[in-house]
């Protein structure tokens, strides 16, 4: 087991307590969704489980374990977050279990236009099939939290080839980063001739989970909202991944190229936006500021584990190597230094951020199985 599987099965065992205590993520909303969305499975043509492809097998949608496989997809989103050589490993994984899947990115045009050309050709291969299918399509999508159900439905809905009229009246499911905001079962066009109709569902999770380190994963990637786990454990389970990993390498080429910013430079990039006005200043400082400080957030990671001389495969040695992160991260946020107390907790919420916008590198937490490993990287090599 590696140091990162440790430490997230410890984080898991907090997450489940915690969950006791406070009802946990399965709260009446979801138990009354979770019964809605049974009630209507047999009823639709398609299933479209969401999955993360981040976590392609731990954000499975349990409820569907025994729903016949040729009426449903496995759709992985957020591909742009997850390692690409993961994505190709999972396929395959999926295809070996006889199982359709597909890999996409909810905010990219052309990979939502194929979703919905491959959505659509399924549909004509159960239409061929079944001759009682009917003129109106009902396609329903279905997941874990956050996994970007309500993103994925506004998408394909845009895209959907819709008459003019229709286009006018387009509607729009909420879509968050705090999972369980879909409330409620909610249905858009897509297609028309046939009409095709997608129903966007509330994130459903199973009432308790066993398996810690899932619990961990699932909290890191946003299906379980942080206040049960803490943020700052969140960070620590991110940052052994981070340490096990090579990604912190495949920085030293850029950071060296573009040279450690010195504060004056820095400053001089500060103040070049003053000349810009309203909006578009607002846009400078969104955009340059995160800018530099990724670079200055990779730069001190980067320092920290390269000058680390301990053994990784020691917990507590990883965690001593965690704690020296913290401490230079809080230079890298330009962390005031009277909010003494707070620095971990400000820290732990903005390396939160951005690993999950993918600006740390991708990662994917699910290990494929061992075969396919080695087949992947023949093919690799
Ligand atoms: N990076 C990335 N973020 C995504 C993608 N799809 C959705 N998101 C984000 O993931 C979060 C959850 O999306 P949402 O659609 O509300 O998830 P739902 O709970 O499954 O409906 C939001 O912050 C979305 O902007 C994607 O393909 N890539
Ligand atoms: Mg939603």
């Amino acid at each position: 087991m590696t140091t990162a599987s440790k430490i997230a099965k410890e984080i898991g065992n907090t997450v489940k307590k915690a969950a006791s205590r406070n009802r946990g993520w399965f709260d009446p909303h979801m138990a009354a969704a979770s019964r809605a969305i049974d009630e209507r499975i047999p009823l639709v043509d398609l299933v479209v489980e969401i999955r993360d492809a981040r976590v392609p097998l731990s954000s499975e949608y349990e409820l569907l374990r025994n729903f016949p496989l040729s009426k449903r997809i496995v759709v992985m989103n957020k591909m742009d977050l997850a390692n690409p050589f993961y994505i190709k490993g999972s396929m395959r994984y999926f295809q070996q279990q006889n199982c359709i899947s597909y890999g996409v990115y909810s905010h990219n045009k052309d990979n939502v236009k194929g979703l919905l050309n491959f959505i659509q050709a399924q549909l004509r291969e159960l239409k061929q099939a079944n001759r009682q299918f009917s003129e109106t399509v009902i396609v329903m999508l279905v997941g874990i939290p956050n996994v970007g159900k309500s993103a994925l439905a506004n998408s394909l809905h845009q895209i959907g080839r819709i008459s003019a009229a229709e286009k006018g009246k387009l509607k729009h499911a909420m879509v968050s980063p705090q999972p369980g905001e879909t409330k409620d079962i909610s249905s858009m066009k897509i297609g028309s001739h046939p009409n095709i109709y997608l129903l966007d569902t509330p994130g459903i999770l199973p009432p308790s989970i066993h398996d810690s380190e899932l619990c961990s994963k699932l909290a890191l990637t946003g299906a379980i909202r942080d206040s049960l786990v803490g943020q700052k454990e969140l960070v620590q389970y991110f940052l052994a991944i981070l340490n096990l990993s090579d990604q912190y390498k495949k920085w030293e080429k850029v950071l060296i190229n573009r040279g450690k910013l010195s504060s004056a430079e820095s400053k001089q990039e500060h103040s070049g936006c003053y000349k810009l006005k309203g909006r578009q200043r607002k846009q400078y400082l969104m955009d340059h500021t995160q800018d530099f400080i990724v670079h200055d957030v990779r730069q001190a990671l980067f320092d920290v584990i390269s000058c680390f001389d301990g053994n990784l495969e020691c917990e507590d040695d990883m965690l001593k190597l965690i704690d020296a992160e913290f401490v230079a991260l809080r230079e890298a946020f330009r962390i005031p230094e009277e909010r003494d107390g707070e620095h971990d907790h400000i820290v732990a919420v903005k390396l939160l951020n951005l690993y999950r916008t993918g600006r740390l590198g991708h990662y994917t937490l699910d290990p494929l199985p061992i075969n396919l490993c080695n087949h992947l990287w023949d093919l690799h090599e």
